[in-house]
C-alpha cells in the first residue's frame, strides 16, 4: 500500500483516521476488525478471500484476510483494482464492523401487532417466505401484480429485479436516482446524449482545473475521485468549490466560493455569460459538435457577474477571474456534475448548466475533462422470457416527469396513499437495503403510505428504522459472508470484480441470491433461477467471459483490454452524441418539446423566515448514510452528528459549544431528541449544517439509538424536479429549542 498517498487521502477528510492507528487490544469481538491496519499480525494471515465493498456504492474490490482462528480480521484494498488502487477508505477498512455488530437482524420476523410498534415473532425461514409467497399471489390475484413494487438500494437488486419481472411488476426504484443523482443524468442525456453513472467518467488526474459545486470531496470519501483530485492538487491543479460551507476540499481550493445556498444557477449563467461574451469558450469544439450556440449566446446577455452579485452574494471580479482559470485550463478543466443533486427542485436545469458550461469549454472526451468509458458485457444466465406488464410504471406516472428513464421511489411512495393516483395504488411494497424511514424525504408521508400497504418485506441486515414497519423482515447476512453478482461497472478500462464469503452467515441469516431463489420457488417461478447454487450461476457468467471462478477466486479483480476505442476523441475517433440532433444540444429542442426551459433558467427560491435557518446537510468522511451509524468500529471514530451553526447565530441565541439544543422545521416538526452544537465560521450565518445519518430513533441500534440528529425528518417539504421526479430537499428551514420540549408535551 502506497503509505503517502493513504495518510494523503485520511489527511483530506476532516478528522480522517487511519483506522489502524487506534490501539484497541484487548477489543471484543464487536471490534476486532479495528486491529488490522496494524499489520502486527503476519502469522495469523492465513488466506484472503476477494470481495467489494457494499459500506457504499463506489464497490472497491478488496482481499478479506482471516487469522488463524479463522475469524475474519481485516479487508485491504485490492492493488489491481481502478476503484481503490489498493486502498479503502476508513469506512470500507471499517466495513468488518458490520459483521461483528452484535445487534444485527438475527433471524425472520413476521409482525404480529400494529405497524410502527416492535410486535414480531421469530419464524423460519420457511415460514417468513411462505407467508411472503402466499400474500404476493393474493395481491397478484385481486390487485395485479404491477402494484408490488421493489425498492433497492446495493448489489441484491438484480435478483431481486428478476424475480419482480418474472412476477409481472416493474415498479423497480432506488433511492439513486431521484433522491440522488437522477437529475444530473437526465441533464447530461439532454444534452450529451448519456448520462454518467457510477463510478463517474471524470478523469480527475489528468485535470488542470477542478470545479466543486456542492461536492465535497474529501467528505464525500468516493475513493478513486478523492485520491485522483489529491495527486492533482500536488501537481498544482486549480480547485474551485462553490459551497456555503467551508468544506474540507474548500480548504484545499485556491478559489472558495461562499456562495448563498440555491443560488448556484445564477452564478453558472455568470461563468457562460462571461465565457461567451470574452471569446473564451473552445470554437473548434463548438462548432463542430454542439448546436444552439446562438441562441444561447442571446440568452445569456442579462446574466453578467454584476447580476449575479445580487443574487448569490459573489464577487463579480471573483466570478471573472474563476471563468479564466477554468478558460486557461480548457479542455483539460472539469466543472463536476455532483452526485447527491435533488436540492431545490430545479435540479435538472441546474445540471444542465453545468453540461453547457462543460461543452463550452470542451471538456467532454478530452483527457484531463470526461474520458469515454467502457464496460463489458455480461452474459445473461438463461432464463425464460419475462411475462407482459400489464401496467408499466411509466404508465403509472402518464404525463408527470416525462424525462425520467427510470421508476421513481417517491412516486411509489405518493402512489400508494389512496387518492393520490385516478386508477391505480401500489399495494405492496419489497424494500431492500434501503432505509427508506432516513432516505426518503418526508418521513412522515412514508409512513402514511405504509399504513395503507398489503404487504410490506424489508430484506435489511440490521434493525433499522424501516424493519420496524415491516410485515416480514428478511436478515440478509453481510456482504462479508456472501456471493452476490458480479460487479460490472464502467471505467477507464473494462474490469468486473468477485465477492465471495469469507464466513459462513452468522445467526439465521442468508445471502440475497439463496432468499430470492427461496422465494421465487414458492412463487412458482423457480424456472428463473434454475442453478444449481450461486457457483455455478457465476461461473456459468465467467466461462463466457474468458475466465471462471476459480480464476476469480485468485485475481478478485480482472481488467479486459477496451475494444471501443481511445479514452478520448479525436479526429479517428469521433464522439457520438445520442441525441436527436446527433450533437451536443446547448439549446433543448427536447425540453422545448415538452413545455419546459430550453435554455436554464434562474428561479429565486424561498428565503429562510425570520428566526429560522436554512437546513443543509453532508457527508462525514467515516459514515455512509444512516447505514453505518451503528457500525462499532465506525461508531467509535464518529459517534453523533452535531448542529454546525455560525458564531453570529450563536451569540444571537446564546448558544454555547457542545450545547444541546433541539431543532423544528417550518412546519412545526421537532426532533425527538437533542443535539449538540458546533460554533464554527465554516457555516453561513443564513443556514445551518448536519452530517446525515444519524437521529435513529429504533432502540434495536444499541450503539446509535438517539445520539445526534435525523436531517429526514425535518425535511417536510419537497421540491419535485417537474422533469424527472427529483426530490429537492434543501428548501427547509430551521430553528432552535433550548428547553427539552417534549418533556414539555409529557407534562
Ligand atoms: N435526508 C436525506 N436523505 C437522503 C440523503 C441525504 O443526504 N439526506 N441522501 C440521498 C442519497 S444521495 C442516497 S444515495 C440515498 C441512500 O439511501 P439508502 O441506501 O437507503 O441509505 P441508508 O440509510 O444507508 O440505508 C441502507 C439500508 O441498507 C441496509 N443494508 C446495508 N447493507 C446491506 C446489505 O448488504 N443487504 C441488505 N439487504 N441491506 C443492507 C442498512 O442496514 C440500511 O437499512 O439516500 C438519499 N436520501
Ligand atoms: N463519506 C461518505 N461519502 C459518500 C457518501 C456517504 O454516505 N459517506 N455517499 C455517497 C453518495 S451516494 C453521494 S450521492 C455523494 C453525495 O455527495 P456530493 O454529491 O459531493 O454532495 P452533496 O451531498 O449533494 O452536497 C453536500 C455539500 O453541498 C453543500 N451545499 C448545500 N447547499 C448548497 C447550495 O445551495 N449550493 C452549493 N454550491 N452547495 C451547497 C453542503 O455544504 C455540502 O458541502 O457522496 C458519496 N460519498
Ligand atoms: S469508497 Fe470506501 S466505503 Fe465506498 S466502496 Fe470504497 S472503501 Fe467502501
Ligand atoms: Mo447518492
Amino acid at each position: 500500500m502506497n503509505r503517502r498517498n493513504f495518510i494523503k487521502i485520511s489527511a483530506l477528510s476532516a478528522g480522517g483516521v487511519v483506522l489502524g492507528g487506534i490501539g484497541l487490544s484487548g477489543s471484543t469481538p464487536s471490534v476486532r476488525g479495528q486491529e488490522a491496519g496494524k499489520g502486527s499480525a503476519g502469522a495469523d494471515f492465513l488466506h484472503r478471500t476477494p470481495t467489494y465493498c457494499e459500506i457504499c456504492f463506489w464497490k472497491c474490490a478488496g482481499w478479506v484476510y482471516k487469522n488463524d482462528r479463522g475469524e475474519i480480521w481485516k479487508i485491504i484494498g485490492n492493488e489491481n483494482d481502478p476503484h481503490c488502487n489498493g486502498r479503502l477508505c476508513p469506512r470500507g477498512t471499517g466495513g468488518v464492523g458490520s459483521y461483528y455488530d452484535q445487534d444485527r437482524l438475527k433471524t425472520p420476523l413476521i409482525r404480529t401487532g400494529p405497524k410502527g410498534k416492535q410486535s414480531f415473532k421469530r419464524a423460519s425461514w420457511d415460514e417468513a417466505l411462505e407467508y411472503v409467497a402466499r400474500k404476493l399471489d393474493y395481491i397478484s390475484k385481486v390487485y395485479g401484480p404491477e402494484t408490488v413494487a421493489l425498492i433497492t438500494h446495493g448489489s441484491g437488486g438484480k435478483l431481486l429485479t428478476t424475480l419482480m419481472k418474472a412476477y409481472g411488476s416493474d415498479a423497480i426504484a432506488g433511492p439513486s436516482h431521484a433522491q440522488c443523482k437522477g437529475p444530473r443524468e437526465t441533464a447530461f442525456s439532454l444534452t450529451f446524449g448519456s448520462g454518467l453513472e457510477s463510478p463517474e467518467p471524470l478523469d480527475i488526474r489528468d485535470t488542470r482545473c477542478l470545479v466543486l459545486i456542492g461536492s465535497h470531496l474529501g467528505e464525500n470519501m468516493h475513493n478513486t475521485q478523492v485520491q485522483e483530485m489529491a495527486d492533482a492538487i500536488d501537481r498544482g491543479a486549480t480547485i474551485i468549490t462553490v459551497d456555503p460551507r467551508f468544506s474540507t476540499v474548500a480548504a484545499k481550493s485556491k478559489f472558495w466560493l461562499p456562495i448563498k445556498p440555491a443560488t448556484d444557477i445564477a452564478l453558472l449563467l455568470a461563468w457562460i455569460h462571461v465565457i461567451i461574451n470574452k471569446g473564451w469558450y473552445d470554437k473548434d469544439y463548438v462548432e463542430k459538435y454542439t448546436i444552439g450556440f446562438d441562441k444561447l449566446k442571446e440568452y445569456i446577455q442579462p446574466f453578467s457577474p454584476e447580476w449575479a452579485y445580487g443574487i448569490t452574494t459573489l464577487d463579480p471580479n471573483r466570478i471573472r477571474e474563476t471563468a479564466k482559470e477554468m478558460a486557461n485550463a480548457a479542455p483539460a478543466v472539469i466543472v463536476h456534475p455532483g452526485r447527491h443533486v435533488t436540492w431545490y427542485g430545479d435540479d435538472t436545469q441546474r445540471s444542465r448548466a453545468i453540461a453547457i458550461l462543460n461543452a463550452l469549454l470542451g471538456s467532454w472526451g478530452r483527457r484531463g475533462g470526461f474520458y469515454l468509458p467502457e464496460a463489458r458485457e455480461i452474459p445473461e444466465y438463461p432464463h425464460p422470457l419475462f411475462p407482459p406488464v400489464r401496467k408499466s410504471w411509466r404508465d403509472v406516472l402518464g404525463d408527470l416527469y416525462p424525462f425520467t428513464d427510470l421508476p421513481l421511489a417517491n412516486a411509489i411512495v405518493d402512489g400508494s396513499i389512496p387518492g393520490n393516483l385516478k386508477d391505480f395504488q401500489y399495494r405492496g411494497w419489497i424494500v431492500n437495503g434501503s432505509n427508506l424511514n432516513m432516505t426518503m424525504p418526508d418521513t412522515r408521508k412514508t409512513l402514511e403510505a405504509i399504513q395503507h400497504l398489503e404487504l410490506l418485506v424489508v430484506i435489511d441486515t440490521m434493525p433499522m428504522e424501516i424493519t420496524g414497519w415491516a410485515d416480514v423482515v428478511l436478515p440478509e447476512c453481510t456482504y462479508l459472508e456472501r456471493y452476490d453478482v458480479l460487479r460490472n461497472d464502467h471505467h477507464r478500462e473494462p474490469v468486473i470484480a468477485l465477492r465471495m464469503p469469507a464466513a459462513e452467515p452468522k445467526y439465521d441469516s442468508k445471502p440475497d441470491w439463496w432468499i430470492t431463489r427461496e422465494l421465487a420457488r414458492k412463487m412458482g417461478l423457480g424456472a428463473w433461477f434454475d442453478w444449481k447454487d450461486f457457483e455455478e450461476f457465476l461461473d456459468y457468467k465467467l466461462r463466457r467471459m474468458d475466465s471462471s471462478l476459480d480464476e476469480m477466486k485468485h485475481l478478485g479483480v480482472k481488467k479486459y483490454e477496451r475494444t471501443s476505442g481511445d479514452l478520448y476523441i479525436s479526429d479517428v475517433n469521433p464522439p457520438v452524441f445520442d441525441t436527436p440532433s446527433g450533437k451536443i444540444e446547448l439549446y433543448s429542442t427536447q425540453l422545448e418539446q415538452a413545455g419546459f426551459d430550453p435554455l436554464p433558467r434562474y428561479t429565486p427560491h424561498e428565503e429562510p423566515p425570520e428566526g429560522f435557518y436554512r437546513l443543509i446537510y453532508g457527508r462525514a468522511p467515516n459514515h455512509t448514510f444512516s447505514r453505518t451509524s451503528n457500525n462499532p468500529n465506525l461508531a467509535a471514530l464518529m459517534p453523533e452528528n452535531k448542529i454546525w451553526v455560525n458564531p453570529k447565530v450563536a451569540a444571537n441565541w446564546q448558544l454555547t459549544e457542545d450545547q444541546e439544543v433541539w431543532l423544528k422545521n417550518q412546519d412545526g416538526i421537532i426532533t425527538p431528541f437533542p443535539a449538540k452544537v458546533r460554533i464554527t465560521e465554516r457555516i453561513r450565518w443564513d443556514s445551518v449544517y448536519i452530517v446525515h445519518g444519524f437521529g435513529h430513533t429504533d432502540s434495536r441500534l444499541t450503539r446509535t439509538f438517539g445520539k445526534g440528529v435525523s436531517d429526514s425528518a425535518l425535511i417536510s417539504r419537497v421540491h419535485t424536479d417537474p422533469i424527472m421526479g427529483g426530490t429537492g430537499m434543501r428548501g427547509n428551514f430551521v430553528t432552535f429549542i433550548t428547553e427539552n420540549p417534549n418533556m414539555e408535551v409529557k407534562a
